[in-house]
């Protein structure tokens, strides 16, 4: 199987971890566009969406799928999200695909983080993919000074913004051993709106989907 067919299995199976009659958290990107597609399947038998990212929301709407605004909802049993890696605790590098702080603020109305995502995006430790980051456009530069003295290159994402309005940096060179104490360190930079690891809000289970089908790790 290719990888788009290794992520139509996941974002497939994923469905069996939607609760009945709940309002459901949606990520970002083409593996959660499966799922989507999926999702629509058993659209009379859930409350709706809160939705990451105004492309996932159009194609929510497309289905029929309603979207609830977050502030209309106090808590959600389960997100489902893609990723760009995960390692083996769960830990996450997130914001490939531009939505990261939305993806984070919905992760965090959730109680259960599902990730999905195809075999390839399995890393022992995370930081081989740029790590995104979102910032106010005026502490980029300090930002990207901050990230060479841990040894990274940031770049801004040219021609990008993100659906709140602001620049991404991708961070190259780093080897994230600590993922919990990077988030923690970059959270405080002045200027960081969010910075693309999830390991405050990793995820609990990841469907990955392999050439010997979906394999559950939790
Ligand atoms: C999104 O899923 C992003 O955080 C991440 O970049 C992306 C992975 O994209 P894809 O599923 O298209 O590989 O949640």
């Amino acid at each position: 199987m290719n990888q788009d067919q290794l992520k139509a299995l996941v974002g497939q199976a994923a469905v069996q971890h939607v609760v009945p009659g709940s309002v459901v958290g949606v990520g970002t990107g083409s593996t959660v566009n499966h799922f989507i597609d999926a999702l629509a399947a058993i659209k009379d038998r859930i409350a709706g969406a809160v939705s990451s990212s105004e492309r996932s929301t159009e194609r929510l709407k497309a289905h029929g799928i309603p979207v609830l605004d977050t502030s209309t909802v106090q808590g959600i049993p389960v997100y489902v999200d893609g990723a760009d890696e995960i390692d083996h605790q769960g830990f996450m590098i997130k914001g490939g695909g531009a939505a990261l702080t939305r993806e984070k603020i919905v992760a965090d109305l959730a109680e259960r983080f599902i990730c999905i995502a195809d075999e390839s995006k399995l890393v022992d430790v995370l930081g081989n993919f740029p790590l995104p980051v979102e910032v106010i456009g005026m502490a980029a530069a300090q930002v990207a000074r901050r990230f060479k003295a841990l040894g990274g290159e940031a770049s801004i994402r040219p021609g990008v913004l993100t659906d709140n309005g602001n620049p991404i940096l991708d961070v190259r060179g780093l080897r994230i051993t600590d993922p919990l104490a990077m988030e923690t360190e970059v959270n405080q930079w002045p200027g960081v709106v969010t910075v693309g690891i999830f390991a405050r809000h990793k995820a609990q289970v990841c469907l990955l989907g392999t050439a010997e089908g979906v394999k559950t790790l939790s």
